[in-house]
C-alpha cells in the first residue's frame, strides 16, 4: 500500500508524516503533517476575498487572482508543530498524542506579505500584525466559538521571506494545507502560519487570542518573576527517522538516518552518539 499520514484524531484531522517512507528532504504534499483545530472550511475560491485592513492608510480586498498575479518567492521550509513529540513525554500532559511526525520539509511558493503591506501602508504605530482563518470552532475552556487568529511581531512579517503562500511543492495548495491561502513564517512553530486565510490586521496592541495567550504560549523567568510569552522560532532539534524505535539490527556496521532543524538559522552539524552520550562522531549532512 502506498504510504500515508499516520491519522492521530480523525476529525478534525491530525495526522502526522510517515517519516520512514520519506526519501530525500522534500515531503510530498499527500504525506506532509495535518495540524487542524477546527473542521477544514469549505472555501470556494470564486467568493474568497482576502481583507487587509486595522492600522493602515489604505485597507484592501484581494482576490486570489490579484495575488497570483504579483511577484512570486519561492523557498524551502521546514514546518513542525510545538507538540511534535508529545506522546514521548514521561509525564502525560494533554494534546494531541503525537510521535516524531509532525514535521515536515516542503516548497513554498507566494506573495511575500512585505509587499502587501506596503501596499495597504501599515501604520508606524503598528507593533503587531494579527492573521485571521476561515475556520470555526470551540475549545472545552473557551465554549464561544471562536476563528483561529494568531499575531506576528511585524519585524517577522516584513522579513521577505514570511509569504502570503499559495502553492506548495509546485502545486496550489490542498484544502487540508490551507487553500487558497495561508501564511508561511519559516523558522518559526507551524503555528504562526495560518492556514484559510481571510483577514489580516494591523495592530498597535500584542494580540489577546485564545491560541496566542491561553494555547501555544511557554513560561519564561523574566525580572518581574514568570511571564507567559506566544512561542515563535522553533528549538534546534533532531530525530533518527531509521533503524526505527524497536527495531532489530542484524551484526555490523549500522546506517543511522534522521533529521535535523535549527529555527531560523541552518544546521551548523550533527552528532550521534550509539554508548548514551558518553562518546560522540559527526554525522555527514545530506541535504540543506
Ligand atoms: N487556520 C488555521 N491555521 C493553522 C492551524 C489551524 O488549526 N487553523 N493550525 C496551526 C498549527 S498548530 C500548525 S502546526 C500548522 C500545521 O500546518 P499543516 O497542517 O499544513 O501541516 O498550521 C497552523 N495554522
Ligand atoms: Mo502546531
Amino acid at each position: 500500500m502506498a504510504a500515508q499520514r499516520r491519522i492521530v484524531t480523525q476529525s478534525p484531522e491530525n495526522s502526522e508524516t510517515p517519516l520512514a517512507d520519506v526519501h530525500g528532504w522534500v515531503t510530498p504534499t499527500r504525506l506532509f503533517f495535518v495540524r487542524n483545530h477546527f473542521d477544514v472550511p469549505q472555501l470556494d475560491v470564486a467568493t474568497w476575498r482576502l481583507s487587509v485592513g486595522g492600522g493602515v492608510a489604505k485597507p484592501l480586498v484581494l482576490t486570489r487572482d490579484e495575488l497570483d498575479a504579483m511577484p512570486q518567492r519561492t523557498l524551502l521550509a521546514t514546518l513542525e508543530c510545538a507538540g511534535n513529540g508529545r506522546s514521548f513525554l514521561a509525564q502525560k500532559v494533554p494534546g494531541v498524542q503525537w510521535a516524531a511526525g509532525a514535521v515536515a520539509h516542503a516548497e513554498w511558493s507566494g506573495v511575500p506579505l512585505c509587499d502587501v503591506l506596503e501596499l495597504a501602508g501599515v501604520d508606524d504605530s503598528a507593533i503587531e500584525i494579527v492573521f485571521e482563518g476561515a475556520d470555526v470552532g470551540s475549545e472545552p475552556d473557551h465554549p464561544e466559538l471562536m476563528h483561529f487568529a494568531r499575531g506576528l511581531p511585524l519585524a517577522k512579517a516584513l522579513h521577505r521571506d514570511t509569504i502570503l503562500a499559495l502553492r506548495m511543492n509546485g502545486e496550489p495548495l490542498t484544502p487540508s494545507h490551507g487553500f487558497p491561502v495561508r501564511l508561511l513564517v519559516p523558522g518559526w512553530y507551524g503555528v504562526a502560519s495560518v492556514k484559510w486565510l481571510t483577514r489580516i490586521e494591523a495592530s498597535r496592541v500584542p494580540f489577546g487570542g485564545y491560541f496566542q495567550t491561553v494555547k501555544y504560549t511557554i513560561k519564561q523567568n523574566a525580572a518581574s518573576g514568570q511571564e507567559i510569552v506566544p512561542l515563535g522560532e522553533m528549538a534546534v532539534k533532531s530525530e533518527i527517522v531509521r533503524p526505527f524505535a524497536g527495531e532489530a539490527l542484524g551484526w555490523g556496521k549500522q546506517r543511522v538516518f534522521g533529521l535535523a532543524w535549527a529555527g531560523e538559522e541552518p544546521v551548523a552539524k550533527v552528532e550521534l552518539s550509539a554508548d548514551g552520550g558518553k562518546t560522540w562522531r559527526e554525522t555527514e549532512l545530506l541535504g540543506p
